[in-house]
Order: C-alpha cells, then structure tokens, then sequence
C-alpha cells in the first residue's frame, strides 16, 4: 500500500491504534486494519519540508518504508 502526501509541508503521523495503523496528516486519513493482508505500508512525502513520524509500535504490525522526496531542509 502507497499513501502520498503533497508537494507542500506534510506533518504526516504513523500511529497504532490496538491492531489498526492509523495515517493521519494526509488530506484523507488512512485507516489499516489487521484484517487486511497489507504488509507493507510505503510514506510518499512528496516536495516541501517534511515531516514524517512512525510510532515504534507500528514497525510490530507492517513494513514502513518513507521516502521524504524533494524540499527537505
Ligand atoms: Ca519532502
Ligand atoms: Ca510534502
């Protein structure tokens, strides 16, 4: 699974919630629950200065990959 962010400053937050990752930051939230079979979740910030933060806890439920693109300072 793919979520992206945009081409501005994104705070983007990885968080669990009991067996659920939920994504928040991005213009729709995403919500990954433990029926589904994602085991990989990919962070696509995008341009701008962003920020991404992964709960540790989430690295127990899937594979978090972040790529922070362009605009970093
Ligand atoms: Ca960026
Ligand atoms: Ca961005």
């Amino acid at each position: 699974m793919t979520v992206n962010g945009t081409d501005r400053a994104d705070r983007i937050d990885v968080e669990t919630d009991g067996a659920r990752v939920d994504v928040e930051g991005l213009k729709t939230e995403v919500r990954i629950t433990g029926g589904e079979t994602i085991d990989r979740l990919q962070v696509n910030s995008l341009g701008g200065n962003d920020d991404v933060d992964v709960e540790q806890a989430v690295f127990s439920l899937i594979g978090v990959a972040v790529d922070l693109g362009s605009g970093q300072r």
